[in-house]
């Protein structure tokens, strides 16, 4: 096992990740920016190495700041969290020239998968099923528009580079497919230096559902079963649950089966997830691969007992599946996260400042991951998410009133966070069925605004002189 790990990261996953070292015997290096001074991961670590400035780019994010820090603290490995350095190949890279252990999957392989038209292709080779679109990305406009014909409209054009949402453009006639077709790519030569697209046939109302994965250094490689992610605004989830309503057991198998076998082909390693849209007939499609741990990682922990940062580590460190997790995993019973941001919860505008007041919510089968604490300060430099509120029940209905108590028990106070609005959605009938799509929080807003101008008529009446009386002019 490794002596010593750098977190090169912030917030509640470096602490999450340190927690996990603790437990492993581990000493730990954090390294933070001027903003971070004060931060718990800062404070839990064994050591702690400022790396520079608040801005991102000129910390957290600058290679050689990160790469001198794990030097000077003499460590074995690092461990990157989710964002930030966590899916970039030449960093990894960089590690291994240094002789340090990445704990990730090997850049190579992180490359691969985060080429878009490239991970399709790999997966449909390995027989995962995938949606009817391009072999690999379109050279033009008319070879885009020869696919669309095949394909049949609506289509989607998504940028080879991109992911998050951004550089994709849904083309629903072939005379509106040259203008979109050059906006998707201007957008993804901006946002990526990389403006090559691919195109796939366009689900009008998708679940997301992906499915987590670990692999060790010895060619295994376990699936932990979904998480369903359709509750989400502007490509940011607000709710993930575990496992999903609409993935059947013999579903559960035959995916997981097929993605451990395309995974040992691509000579995967440490922890992934594979991202699948669901039609309206109840079919799965792989989308895209994240190599990394994951925000939404701890429903998968909840239902399936397995520490995945702790199973990241001893994998990393050359231990082998069959010593750290039971094969097959079983799944007890129904796991829901709500991912607490700063922000307005209407404007969903970030909100930094100063906790004046907090209180956590505890008790049986509550869970909180933050590095949040009264008094603290939420820096505006970085990520808006502050606490990641999970809860476990013994099936769906137990899980949703346990998160409602403990929604009602969570006092933040000086900022804005979403926990108004998380309050709601458990309220909310179409939420409590758990038969929902992505498009969710678009309607679920309508019935805000209709619930609202209910409501304005209500305080109307009331307002109005009770009747017989007339207020003289
Ligand atoms: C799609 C799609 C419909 N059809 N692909 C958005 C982010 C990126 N990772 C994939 N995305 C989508 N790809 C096809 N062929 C709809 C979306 C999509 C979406 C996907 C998952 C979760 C939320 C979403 C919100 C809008 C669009």
């Amino acid at each position: 096992m490794f002596r010593k790990v750098l977190i090169a990261n912030r917030g509640e996953i470096a602490l999450r990740v340190i927690c996990a070292c603790k437990e492993l015997g581990i000493r730990t290096v954090a390294v933070y920016s001027e903003a971070d001074r004060n931060a718990l991961h800062v404070r839990f670590a064994d050591e702690a190495i400022c790396i520079g400035p608040p801005r991102s780019s000129e910390s957290y994010l600058h290679v050689p700041a990160v790469i001198a820090a794990a030097e000077i603290a003499d460590v074995d490995a690092i461990h990157p969290g989710y964002g930030l350095l966590s899916e970039n190949a030449n960093f990894a890279e960089v590690c291994r020239e240094s002789n340090i252990k990445f704990i990730g999957p090997p850049p190579e392989v992180t490359r691969m998968m985060g080429e878009k038209s490239m991970a399709r292709q790999t997966m449909k080779k390995a027989k995962v099923p995938i949606l009817p679109g391009s072999d690999g990305v379109l050279v033009d406009q008319n070879e885009a528009l020869e696919w669309a014909r095949s394909i049949g409209y609506p289509v989607i054009l998504k940028a080879v580079a991109g992911g998050g949402g951004r550089g994709m453009r849904i083309v629903r006639t072939p005379e509106e497919l040259p203008a979109l077709y050059q906006a998707a790519h201007t957008e993804a030569a901006n946002a990526f230096g990389n403006g090559d697209l691919y195109m796939e046939k366009f689900i009008e109302r998708p679940r997301h559902i992906e499915f987590q994965v670990l692999a060790d250094e010895h060619g295994n490689v376990l699936s932990l079963g979904e998480r369903e992610c359709s509750i989400q605004r502007r490509h940011q989830k607000l709710i993930e649950e575990a496992p999903s309503l609409q993935v059947t057991q013999k579903m559960r198998d035959d995916i997981g089966k097929t993605i451990r076998k395309s995974l040992v082909d691509v000579g995967y390693q440490n922890a992934g997830t594979i991202e699948f849209l669901m039609d309206e007939d109840g079919k799965l499609y792989f989308i895209e691969m994240n190599t990394r741990i994951q925000v939404e990682h701890p429903v998968t922990e909840m239902i399936t007992g397995v520490d995945l940062v702790k199973a990241q580590l001893r994998v990393a460190a050359g231990e082998k599946l069959s010593s750290i997790i039971p094969d097959p995993i079983a799944i007890r019973g129904h796991a829901i996260e709500c991912r607490v941001n700063a922000e307005h919860p209407e404007k969903f505008t970030p909100s930094a400042g100063k906790i004046t007041a907090f209180n956590l919510p505890g008790g049986n089968g509550v869970r909180v991951d933050t590095a949040q604490y009264a008094e603290g300060v939420v820096p505006p430099y970085y990520d808006s998410l502050i606490a990641k509120l999970i809860v476990h029940g013994k099936d769906r209905a137990e899980a949703m009133a346990r998160m409602e108590r403990a929604l009602e028990m969570f006092v933040v106070e000086g900022i804005h966070t979403t926990i108004p609005l998380h309050r709601k959605i458990f309220k909310d009938e179409e939420f409590r069925t758990g038969a929902f799509d992505t498009k969710f929080m678009e309607r679920f807003f309508d019935r805000e605004k209709e619930r609202r101008a209910n409501m304005q008529h209500i305080i109307a009446q009331s307002d109005a002189p009770p009747s017989g009386e007339t207020p003289s002019a």
